[in-house]
């Protein structure tokens, strides 16, 4: 376990490994076998894991379906396997409800996701309050699989539901000055009980240049594996940018801002030397703690972890890299 305590006093425990993840999962599957009554089968050992993941009672709650026809735009669709659903909505950041990787999917229930708007604000011409069910039908929703990669060093693929976020750019017409837009999460401490903690300095804020904004693989996510959000994921709604670290991903967005001027970002008013701006995925970058030369993807551990190599992009290189002709991604991480 490895907590830094910053020269500004607060712990900051991103990327702490707070409960190494192996040790967590391999926690968690031993409960479940037990609660199952069938503390025996993990004698079968783990080549039988997989089979009786499939038997176990499904999901926390039953969730609204969202269908979403498969996207059309290149590069949306990963081919590498899903990571269980199981995986992906339990073992989560989500600092709002504390930085344990458990603590989203237990505490998150008291997340109320409706009524529920989105602020469009700032430099454009058609600034108000989007309600969550009238953006729900903006665009048509599509499933897009994103490898999504965590600046911690591991890595998920997801089957998210939603729409590019330029659909709903060009329906708010952004002024002609305006050159980032910024995410503001929901930071309501009344319903996320870790707000006001020190660890981050709330609300939960990133931002993207508007280039980066309005390329078609910068997802508006309102659902994943077909159905919609669940809490712990960010639900009503929230950003996936797949070539960048998660972080950059803001959950239960509350404002979108237009501005000319490159907004603040959480992570880096919260440690400016190891989380720049861009964040884009780049294995030739390492953090100032840790290499991002390589990745665990979460679901292929257990016995045999397995690392893979990172890519460049997170593997939208092709997709992506032009936005980025002439930049020093040394400098601008
Ligand atoms: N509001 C908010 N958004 C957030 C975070 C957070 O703590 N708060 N964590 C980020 C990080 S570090 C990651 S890796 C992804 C995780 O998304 P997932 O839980 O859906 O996999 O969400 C990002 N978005
Ligand atoms: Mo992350």
């Amino acid at each position: 376990m490895l907590i830094k305590t910053h020269a500004d006093g607060f712990i900051h425990p991103h990327a702490s490994e707070i409960t190494p993840e192996r040790v967590y999962r391999d926690r968690r599957r031993l409960l479940q076998l037990m609660a199952g009554g069938a503390a025996g089968a993990a004698l079968a050992g783990w080549a039988g894991r997989e089979a009786f993941a499939q038997g176990a009672p499904a999901r926390p709650g039953k969730l609204a379906a969202l269908p979403g026809a498969p996207s059309k735009v290149a590069g949306a669709i990963t081919l590498d396997k899903a990571t269980p659903y199981d995986d992906a909505s339990s073992y989560n950041n989500f600092y709002e409800f504390g930085t344990d990787k458990a603590a989203p999917a237990k505490r998150a229930g008291t997340l109320k996701t409706r009524p529920w708007a989105i602020e469009v604000n700032g430099m454009v011409k058609k600034p108000g309050r989007y309600a969550i069910d009238d953006l729900l039908k903006l665009a048509p929703q599509e499933e897009r699989i994103y490898r999504l990669r965590c600046v911690e060093g591991w890595s998920m693929v997801i089957p998210w539901v939603g729409y590019s976020l330029a659909e709903l750019i060009k329906k708010v017409e952004p002024a002609p000055g305006a050159k980032y837009v910024e995410f503001v999460s929901m930071a309501d401490q009344r319903m996320m009980p870790n707000v006001g903690s020190s660890v981050l300095d709330w609300p939960y804020t990133e931002a993207l240049r508007m280039d980066e904004a309005m390329h078609p693989l910068t997802l508006l996510a309102y659902g994943m594996y077909g159905e919609v959000l669940p809490n712990q994921n960010g639900a009503p709604v929230r950003l996936v940018v797949p070539w960048k670290y998660g972080f950059k991903s803001a959950k239960s967005l509350a404002v979108i801002h237009f501005t000319d001027k490159q907004p603040e970002t959480a992570w880096n008013k919260a440690a400016a030397n190891e989380y720049g701006f861009y964040s884009n995925v780049n294995p030739n970058v390492d953090h100032p703690r840790w290499s991002q030369g390589t990745e665990r993807r979460i679901g292929e551990d257990g016995l045999f972890s397995r690392k893979r190599r990172t890519l460049m992009f997170n593997g939208y290189e092709q997709q992506v890299a032009s936005l980025y002709a002439g930049l020093d991604l040394k400098k601008n991480y």
